[in-house]
């Protein structure tokens, strides 16, 4: 088997505990390869460094990992700026949130240069290169004109916009004419996959091929682009629910809320995972059902992220705000509706956390998949789950079809199925769930990753 080379922005040590799911199952065809992972360190260069000549290499176990430090200037304009900037707040359907600064783009194509630069001496001819994600879409590009062949894939962990959003973005046809350069682009959900075929034929002038699936043509090259929906994996995260901290995490909330229905939200700040919208139906159904009150408790948990980008405070002091008024209009002595924690919690803590609830209240207002919606199905005791609530503008709403769906913009729509969600029998709940786990077990991330890799495996090499 050829030996397999990660790009992303961040590498992770797939062996440290802080490691998820996604890093694990890379590691393991890392490891089995004697693969690379290649990126950022996430450390910024000295002002007065000289320009670095080579990748940092380390390794670990059979696995190499390789890293190139930042400039300040690289690291605003690439990372914070075009990445964060504009792509995320574009991808995730949020023109009014994009800064076009012209400076952001040269900064972004920079920054993908240097990573082809440094990645190239360190290519063998029969390696397969996996790209990850929005901050490094013309790094095939960038490759290629230095002269590689290897068959190189790519996978965008967020949504792909609908073309007239896309279209909206300055030169976006010359960035996206770069996901030619790749043999093989894998998009999290269906309706992605329709959104960029319909951007490549209509803005690019690309051609679906007849008679094969999902491949498109642009000049010489020839491109497959469809949904390889991202998993979990479903017994790592089983045996995290049955470790000591999880047990123990799960113990201590079931004491402190015995006599409360836990409604319970884990996710990073960010406007697109649609906090305020949720804490806004949770206080809608304190009004509108008074038998809630003294009862239903939502406990937010919202990871610290991107803190220097201007939109992340904005969404902060928001949600601050609706919390203290909600627990002030309804809370008593006994009883504080809304818990709000801004902290990052352990990862062997999380499951424990999701085990504890009776309801995931999981509604991004767009997100590419969502794994802490695959992530809280797998934590659930099956004699006795709790209940998913999903956004349908989630990836994941594609496959998990038992979740209760919901329109994360309709407050009374959103407050209702909480409600039922609430007082859902016991029965109900396990039958479900019992389906949520299937589905989450079928298409887990060993299976991603696979059917990714063997996708890119059968195209021919760039000629
Ligand atoms: C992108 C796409 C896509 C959250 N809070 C804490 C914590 N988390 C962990 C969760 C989960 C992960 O972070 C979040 O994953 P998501 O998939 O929900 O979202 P993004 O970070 O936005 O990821 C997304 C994903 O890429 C994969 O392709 O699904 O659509 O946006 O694992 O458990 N972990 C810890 N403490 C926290 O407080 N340790």
């Amino acid at each position: 088997m050829s030996r397999l080379v990660v790009v992303s922005n961040r590498t992770t040590d797939p062996r440290k505990p802080a490691a998820g799911g996604l890093a694990v199952a890379l590691g393991e065809t890392l490891d089995r390869t004697g693969g690379m992972w290649f990126g950022w360190s996430g450390a910024i260069a000295p002002a007065d460094a000289a320009p670095q000549a080579e990748a940092e290499i380390q390794h670990a176990g059979p696995m190499t990992l390789a890293t190139v430090d930042l400039t300040q200037d690289e690291h605003d304009s690439y990372y914070l700026g075009y990445s964060n900037n504009v792509l995320w707040p574009v991808f995730h359907y949020r023109l009014d949130l994009a800064n076009f600064d012209a400076g952001y783009l040269e900064g972004y194509r920079r920054v993908n240069k240097k990573f082809a630069a440094l990645l190239k001496p360190l290519l063998r001819p029969d390696d397969i290169v996996w790209v990850h994600d929005y901050h490094l879409i013309p790094l095939a590009a960038e490759l290629r004109a230095l002269g590689c062949r290897q068959r190189i894939g790519f996978f965008l962990h967020i949504p792909f916009p609908p073309q007239l959003i896309m279209a909206a973005v300055p030169r976006h046809d010359r960035l996206a004419r770069t996901f030619f350069d790749y043999d093989v682009v894998g998009l999290q959900s269906e309706a992605d996959s329709v959104h960029f075929s319909r951007y490549v034929q209509s803005e690019l002038g690309a051609d679906a091929i007849d008679g094969q699936a999902d491949t498109y043509r642009l000049g010489e090259r020839t491109l497959l682009a469809k949904a390889f929906p991202i998993g979990i994996d479903v017994d790592e995260f089983a045996a995290l629910t049955h470790g000591k901290e999880a047990v123990e995490t799960c113990a201590t909330m079931r004491r402190e809320y015995q006599e409360r229905r836990l409604v319970i939200g884990v996710d990073r700040l960010d406007y697109s995972k649609g906090i305020p919208h949720r804490v806004r139906a949770f206080r809608e159904l304190l009004k509108d059902y008074p038998e809630m009150r003294g009862s239903a408790t939502l406990v937010q948990i919202a990871s610290p992220t991107r803190e220097t980008v201007d939109a992340y405070a904005d969404i902060r002091q928001e949600l601050e705000s609706l919390c203290g008024a909600i627990n002030g209009d309804y809370g008593d002595l006994a009883w504080m509706p809304v818990r709000y924690i801004h902290r990052t919690v352990a990862r062997k803590r999380i499951p424990g956390v999701y085990r504890a609830s009776r309801v995931g209240l999981v509604t991004p207002l767009r997100d590419g998949m969502n794994l802490v919606a695959k992530e809280y199905i797998a934590a659930q005791d099956p004699g006795d789950p709790g209940v998913l609530v999903l956004s349908r503008f989630a990836g994941a709403s594609e496959q998990l079809k038992e979740a209760l769906m919901v329109n994360p913009y309709d407050i009374i729509g959103t407050a209702e199925v909480l409600k039922r969600a609430l007082e859902m029998p016991l029965e109900e709940r396990r039958q479900r769930h019992q389906k949520l786990l299937q589905r989450i077990r079928e298409q887990d991330v060993h299976w991603w990753r696979e059917t990714f890799l063997d996708a890119l495996a059968s195209r021919e090499p760039a000629g």
